[in-house]
């Protein structure tokens, strides 16, 4: 690493111990930005790499809420207000038992270049809880997330910071999420969540995006190669909001999808999968991917089994962090793998990033192939400015030229600096020149 910013890093892992995954996320970005650190010794000189780091507002909060039966749960709230250099707070609530400060911290930062490379106006944030809405009633999460709102409205606004989904968050947590906004506030301030379901101010292919965004960043990535996904199989992880309607686009595009998973194993369906039924058993029934295999005669579930040892010549991990681990990564190149692209945040570790590169796999990072989600989010946020809504196909057809954008910026900025092929050097050297652009412009803040 570039000695100055390696003594930057010594000095975030000092001051934010034992936040592995935030350790992680920094490092990643530290290690490919050395070239740009170089030729702007300006950024340097007003000390942007240590602002980036340090967020610009962190709020944790108890979260108190009564189940069904009367019992009392307390859980812990967060919103990391990261960067606002390029427009309001925007990034998702995530809700799982895993969640603590430094997870946050690490979505946050990933967040703030995400959203600087799609060239919209949004800064970056993250939030979420500890708390766990697998297996509550709905009624459960509504009381969750109306304890949720009453402390965390007062830091948000349309102009100020403006939330949407994530792991555990979709179109329920948020309609509970908004009445609660509007109610407290007596505002109908529509801008301040996204990812809304359409009859209350939702956008067209909000729900779509971030799966379908990964696609389009994969087609385009192949397409330089003088290849496409038609024909091609391939494997994609998680079986939420991302995993499902990667599925539908990379079956729209010609691919196959062989198999996906959740947190209790993994369904192979070497015919491909049967996408109606799938998003019927997750999304409707809310059960787990067995049933598919219960249903579809000649598919396979296994709980042991790792999704990386199916072979395939796409994968696009989409669950979770660190998921594709270096053992991953080799049984992919043992399967004839090509690309990997990220759908889901940092599912790749350190060591299985390696591992991809010495085998010549084409790597496409998450803040680069999953921007779609937040990109369509600042659609949202622009139509409800307007107080428009606009149409399936030209909201599908915005968020392709966007990931369009985002692909070939990666892509420019790589070959300007002599990493071609490398989207990891591309992306974080592209989002951080805007960031940085964008906070020397603004002065000390
Ligand atoms: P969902 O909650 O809708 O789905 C998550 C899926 O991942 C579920 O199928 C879940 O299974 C599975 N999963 C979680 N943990 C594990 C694990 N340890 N092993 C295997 N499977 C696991 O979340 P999203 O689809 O929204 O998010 C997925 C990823 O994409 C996250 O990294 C998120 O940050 C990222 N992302 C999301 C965006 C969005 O707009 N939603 C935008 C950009 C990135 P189970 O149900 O069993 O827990
Ligand atoms: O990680 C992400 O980019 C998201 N969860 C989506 C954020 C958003 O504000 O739409």
């Amino acid at each position: 690493m570039h000695a100055t910013l390696d003594s930057i890093y010594q000095r975030v892992l000092d001051r934010n111990p034992g936040e592995t995954e935030f350790h992680q996320a920094v490092r990643e970005v530290l290690e490919s930005i050395g070239p740009a650190v170089d030729k702007h010794p300006e950024y340097a000189q007003a000390r942007i790499v240590e602002r980036i780091c340090e967020p610009e507002r962190q709020i944790i909060f108890r979260v108190p809420w009564e189940d069904d039966d009367g019992n009392i749960h307390i859980n812990r709230g967060f919103r990391v207000e990261f960067n606002s250099a390029l427009g309001p707070y925007k990034g998702g609530l995530r809700f799982h038992p895993s969640v603590l400060l430094g997870t946050v911290k690490f979505l946050g930062f990933e967040q703030v270049f995400k959203n600087a490379l799609t060239g919209l106006p949004i800064g970056g944030g993250k939030g979420g809880s500890d708390f766990d809405p697998r297996g509550r009633s709905d009624r459960e999460v509504m009381r969750f997330c109306q304890s949720f709102m009453t402390e965390l409205y007062r830091h948000l606004g349309e102009h100020t910071d403006v939330p949407a989904g994530d792991m555990g968050v979709g179109a329920r947590e948020l309609g509970f999420l908004f009445g609660q906004y509007k109610r407290i506030t007596n505002r109908y301030e529509s801008g301040v969540l996204t990812g809304k379901a359409l009859v209350y101010g939702g956008a067209q292919v909000r729900r779509e995006a971030t799966g379908y965004g990964c696609t389009f960043f994969v087609e385009r990535a192949l397409q330089t190669r003088g290849d496409s996904l038609a024909g091609k199989d391939v494997v994609v992880s998680g079986a939420g909001n991302v995993a499902l309607y990667t599925v539908e686009k990379v079956h729209q595009l010609g691919g196959r999808v062989v198999a996906v998973s959740d947190s209790s194993g993994v369904v192979h369906d070497p015919k491909g999968v049967d996408l109606e039924l799938l998003k019927e058993i997750k999304e409707v029934r809310r059960e787990r991917v067995s049933t598919y295999a219960d249903q579809v005669g000649h598919a396979e579930f296994s709980s042991d089994r790792s999704i990386w040892d199916v072979p395939c010549q796409v994968a696009l991990p989409s669950a979770t962090q660190n998921e594709l681990d270096a053992d991953g990564a080799r049984s992919l190149v043992r399967g004839g793998c090509l690309l990997v692209g990220e759908g889901a945040n940092m599912p790749t570790t350190p060591d299985g990033v390696r591992v991809l590169r010495d085998a010549g796999v084409l790597f496409a990072p998450g803040k680069a192939a999953n921007a779609g989600g937040v990109a369509a989010s600042a659609l949202e946020m622009q139509q409800n400015a307007s107080r428009d809504s606009w149409t399936f196909e030209y909201s599908e057809q915005r968020l392709r030229e966007i990931m369009v954008d985002v692909h070939d910026r990666c892509h420019a900025t790589a070959d300007e600096y002599g990493r071609p092929g490398d989207y990891v050097a591309g992306a974080n050297i592209a989002g951080y020149a805007r960031v940085a652009e964008a906070m020397l412009a603004l002065g000390l803040v």
